[in-house]
């Protein structure tokens, strides 16, 4: 298994859209495990292939508290939101540090495929249904801080700005 690399905001490369899978084969089941791997290295409860600059339709989770659930999303795609919205404190892998409210539908029902292509449909709600929401995002080259306020997102650009060049002075 290989630790792969996660893009850090504003990389442009985070804005690229995923392909669907296709084939079903042992690369793809290789990329899955080497995502669990980078998603349990880095303490994330997520993980899109767009995040490791792979352009394919791939998400891995665990919300287990033992990290011992994973589950891996080939082609996730929804086809039903709730009225009901929720509000959830979002932090993202690919923007360390940074954690902002974000409101999405409170449940989804999704339709997915596992490693072996069998199309799976599932109602998610709580935590599965804002991660899987904002892997999907990911794929669709989206990061939550686009679903945030003008004002929010600038005044978080400038802050992030701030430490970068803040960090730059230190080294
Ligand atoms: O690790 C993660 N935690 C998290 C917390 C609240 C809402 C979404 C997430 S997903 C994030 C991992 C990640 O960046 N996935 O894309
Ligand atoms: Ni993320």
């Amino acid at each position: 298994m290989t630790i792969l690399k996660v893009l850090h905001y504003p990389d442009k490369r985070l804005k690229s859209v995923a392909k669907p899978v296709l084939n079903f084969d042992k690369k793809l089941s290789k990329l899955a495990d080497d995502m669990l791997e980078t998603m349990y290295s880095e303490k994330g409860i997520g993980l899109a292939a767009v995040q490791v600059n792979v352009l394919q339709r791939v998400v891995v989770m665990d919300l287990s508290e033992e990290k011992n659930k994973p589950i891996i999303f080939i082609n996730p795609e929804i086809n039903r939101v709730s009225k009901e919205i929720r509000e959830y404190n979002e932090g993202c892998l690919s923007v360390p540090g940074v954690y902002e409210k974000v409101q999405r539908p409170a449940t989804v029902n999704l339709k997915y495929q596992r490693l072996d292509g069998k199309v799976v449909e599932y109602e998610a709600d709580e935590l599965l249904s804002v991660c899987i929401q904002h892997e999907i995002d990911h794929l669709e080259g989206v990061v939550f801080l686009d679903r945030l306020s003008r004002l929010k997102q600038e005044k978080i650009i400038k802050r992030l700005a701030k430490e970068r060049k803040k960090q730059f002075i230190e080294v």
